[in-house]
């Protein structure tokens, strides 16, 4: 009977992940588990996906090689569109190490997605292609890791076997590097110029093999093996939920986690509070009795509460931990050629907010003595108001996101028809300030 269960949950949870792409390609090497989480992130097409393959063909016995780029973006939409819009999880090992790289969707339609995977990361690996130098998403995608406290970062200068002029990668280098001083970033981050393309398929110049190796060094040196937090009360951060497979997928923040614990659903939900049994757990496909901090894990829930469970929220010990709406921050908006908006903002805006947990929206409240925020400007006394609850503490950072919008280029031919000279073309998420929770209200 209980070998039935598990086997029914091993496919059922097989089949969640599937469809999510999500674990596809987990090498299990050995039964240890890749304990520092590295999301490799960067602007769409500048070379993330390719980059964790060739990181894969490196860290692998010569007989195992062949994952490609489509064998990670296997989603069918994935495949449609030519872009990886899930997360993908891929384990390596390295020298007694193991990294379990997050590539993260560079496109901004994906930004939830990515957000999601970069919230799990320990380190990131920040592509940047050598012949379009820092992009809108990579600026975006730096600043989501800067607002969960991502303080350790190796940029990866891709695609320089495209470059054959050395200013023009010196130039690229000096802007990145421009960047990651205005984020806060250490001015010796490594910055290592190669091609993951030529390193997936073997090649050995410089620009090949030896840059991906170079990179794995970096990785060993400056990513530090992450303290987990094993002892405090249990609380887990839900990444996917499939309801009809009665599935949810996360990290486990903090804590240990065994099966059959009653666990309560916090964040996003009014004040009833919900629990739900723990009936199975899976960490690699395998079948666990309990889990810990650190752990990525698929939990089993066999009855009806798991109706009430949804990304974003936390899983965590009853009556342990609770989720707020109303809080104090100091808040610090883009200039417009930071890429932010160039308009101020004033009491009553409402902005999409991402947490480490989740994005909500929030309404703000500037002081009395305050008319509006220009940008380029910061201010520690705004009230920030949510509209659903989540869990959050004095400390945490935020990202304050609004779409930044595009405009068709000037069609010579419409020229004189006005309506058609403002036609929108695409809105583009983007980060346009960070702010940091100083006080919880309510
Ligand atoms: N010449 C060259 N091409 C590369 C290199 N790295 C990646 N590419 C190519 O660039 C394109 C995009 O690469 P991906 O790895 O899919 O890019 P990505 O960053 O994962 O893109 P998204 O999934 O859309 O975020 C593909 O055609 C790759 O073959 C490189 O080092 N050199
Ligand atoms: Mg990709």
């Amino acid at each position: 009977m209980i070998n039935r269960i598990n086997q029914s949950f091993i496919q059922r949870l097989r089949y969640a992940l599937c469809a999510l792409c999500i674990g596809t390609l987990i090498v299990v090497a050995n039964t240890m588990y890749a304990n520092t989480k590295v999301g490799i992130i960067g602007h769409p097409d500048h070379g993330s996906g390719t980059l964790a393959v060739a990181l894969l063909a490196i860290t692998q016995e010569a007989g195992e090689r062949g994952t490609s780029v489509d064998d990670m973006d296997n989603a069918k939409e994935e495949q449609e569109r030519g872009i990886t819009i899930y997360n993908n999880y891929i384990s390596v090992e390295h020298k007694n190490r193991d990294f379990a790289l997050i590539d993260v969707p560079g496109d901004a339609d994906f930004t939830k997605n990515a957000a999601t995977g970069m919230a799990q990361m320990d380190a990131a690996i920040l592509v940047v292609s050598a012949t379009d130098g820092p992009m809108s998403q990579t600026i975006n995608q730096l600043r989501l890791a800067k607002t969960i406290g991502i303080k350790h970062i190796i940029v990866f200068l891709n695609k320089a076997d495209l470059v054959e002029d050395t200013e023009l990668i010196e130039l690229v280098e000096q802007e990145v590097r421009e960047l990651l001083s205005q984020h806060g970033f250490p001015d010796n981050t490594p910055v290592i110029r190669g091609s993951a393309l030529l390193a997936s398929n073997g090649d050995t110049s410089v620009v090949g093999v030896p840059s991906v190796n170079k990179l794995l060094a970096a990785m060993h040196k400056n990513f530090p093996l992450p303290k987990r937090d094993t002892q405090s009360d249990f609380m887990l951060q839900v990444n996917h939920v499939f309801t009809d497979k009665r599935v949810v997928v996360g990290q486990v923040e903090r804590g240990t986690v065994k099966k059959g614990d009653k666990v309560e659903i916090v964040g996003l939900s009014g004040t009833d509070k919900h629990f739900v049994t723990v009936d199975n757990i899976q960490i690699n496909e395998k079948d666990v009795n309990t889990a810990q901090a650190g752990d990525r894990i698929g939990l089993l829930i066999n009855d009806d509460g798991i109706n009430h469970i949804e990304r974003g929220q936390m899983l965590a010990e009853p009556d342990t931990v609770t989720a707020h709406t109303k809080f104090k921050a100091r808040i610090e908006l883009y200039t417009k050629e930071e890429g932010g908006r160039n308009t101020p903002i004033f009491t009553g805006h409402r902005h999409h907010l991402f947490f480490t947990t989740t994005d909500i929206t929030g309404e703000i409240t500037l002081p009395d003595d305050l008319e509006f925020l220009s940008p380029g400007e910061e201010h520690a006394g705004i009230t920030v108001e949510l509209l659903q609850p989540t869990v959050i503490t004095k400390g945490n950072s935020f990202s304050i996101m609004a779409g930044i919008v595009m405009k068709d280029e000037e069609d010579e031919e419409d020229k004189d028809k006005d309506k058609d000279k403002d036609k929108i073309k695409h809105t583009i998420p983007s980060v346009i300030g960070i702010g940091t929770i100083t006080e919880i209200l309510e």
